[in-house]
């Protein structure tokens, strides 16, 4: 097949020497296009990914690489420093043959990394350790970038979490209307206007200055955590093309949103699409077990409501791109992206009436945290 032949180039263009012997294709994430390949070299097994760059998305690739190549060098000093495995515990991206990290090949853009052996990656939680894990990580994620230079970040995809400029982004897309989807979504529609005033709190909070800007994932889905086969634990944090500048909110609330929906961000049956307390408690309290001492009052306080925001951002990000005509996130079938907006704003209902709840959790959990 011609795209084999093409991966096969391209990893040659990386340095990859060896016999090529098989490649999958792994079908999370909706944005990039990514495969395992196995090379054979010197009777030795060596896996890859070999990634296609969605360039529609991340306009600069080497803007890209840089943030991921800076942070993961950086990373790799921290996790030295405290006796870990660079090798498994961050992402270690190859340099192609002309020194950069990233390659064109016949107009489409490719990135090389090493594959993490013995890992797996998870969609739904069976087990709430498993999630205070994810949670650990994450937090842990953001306290050991928190000396990283954030000047030297270049803003990937701007008002990447603006939530109100993602509101405004529908609203344009209502009056554009360029597939006559509108009239079918009028629910969904009534359903994010009545939210704008709660779509700017993220933001009127920092520029009152209660909330700081550290550097963030913004793409905290429970899927870019790799677990160790062997013990269950959760070793690396993946999918690093949205680190940025942003909030804390951003990456615990999208966490939430994630891990602690009762079923799939794609159900179609929303009775199943419920916020499980439980699973929201555990990754409370991971989160904050790595980085309670670090965060001011004001980001506690919203930790909860952000689970609220950053599903709610989500289902109209979901919305825009059905009326769109599913240009950004990639679909299986048809009305994918309606289906998922759905899901997204029934969470976010189920949120809102659990929110007197989860404030308790976060304050049980910030003082078990801060005290011990
Ligand atoms: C995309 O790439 P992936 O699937 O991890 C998206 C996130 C959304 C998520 C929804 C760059 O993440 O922002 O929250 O889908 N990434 C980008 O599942 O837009
Ligand atoms: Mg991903």
């Amino acid at each position: 097949m011609e795209i084999n032949n093409d991966i096969l180039e391209v990893c040659r263009f990386f340095g990859i020497e060896g016999d090529l012997s098989e490649i999958q294709i792994m079908r999370d994430g909706h944005i990039n296009t990514t495969f395992v390949v196995f090379f054979v070299e010197n009777g030795e097994l060596r896996k890859y990914l070999v990634q296609g760059i969605n360039t529609h998305v991340f306009k600069k690739p080497d803007k890209l690489m840089d943030n991921i190549v800076g942070v993961t060098t950086f990373l790799r000093e921290k996790i030295k420093e405290n006796g870990g495995d660079p090798d498994r515990e961050t992402l270690t991206f190859l340099p192609a043959k002309d020194g950069k990290y990233f390659y064109y090949h016949k107009d489409k853009c490719w990135r090389v990394y090493h594959y993490i052996d013995s890992s797996y990656t998870i969609n739904i939680i069976k087990k709430p350790s498993v999630f205070e894990n994810a949670g650990r990580s994450f937090g842990l994620f953001q306290k050991n970038l928190s000396g990283y230079p954030m000047e030297s970040l270049y803003e990937i995809i701007k008002d990447f979490h603006n939530t109100p400029k993602r509101l405004e982004n529908l609203k344009a897309s209502i009056a554009a209307d360029v597939k006559g989807r509108v009239a079918e979504v009028k629910d969904e529609i009534e359903f994010s206007l009545a939210r704008e005033k709660e779509a700017k709190v993220a933001l009127k909070l920092y520029r009152d200055g209660l909330i700081p800007l550290r550097v963030t994932h913004n793409d905290t889905k429970l899927n870019n955590i790799l677990f160790d086969r062997k013990t269950n634990e959760s070793i690396c944090v993946i999918d690093l093309d949205t680190i940025m500048p942003g909030f804390s909110l951003y990456d615990f609330g999208d966490a939430i949103r994630f891990g602690a929906n009762t079923a799939a961000e794609d159900e179609k049956d929303l009775s199943k699409v419920q916020i499980s307390l439980t699973l929201f408690e555990s990754f409370t309290r991971g989160f904050l077990s790595a980085c309670a001492t670090a965060l001011t009052r004001a980001e506690v306080k919203h930790l909860a409501f952000s689970s609220m925001l950053m599903t709610f951002e989500c289902g109209v990000r979901f919305l825009t791109d059905y009326l769109d005509g599913d240009v950004y996130f990639k679909i299986a079938y048809p009305d994918h992206n309606l289906v998922r907006a759905r899901n997204q704003f029934k969470l976010v209902y189920e949120i809102e009436q659990h929110l007197d709840e989860m404030n308790e959790i976060v304050d049980r959990i910030y003082k078990e945290a801060i005290n011990s």
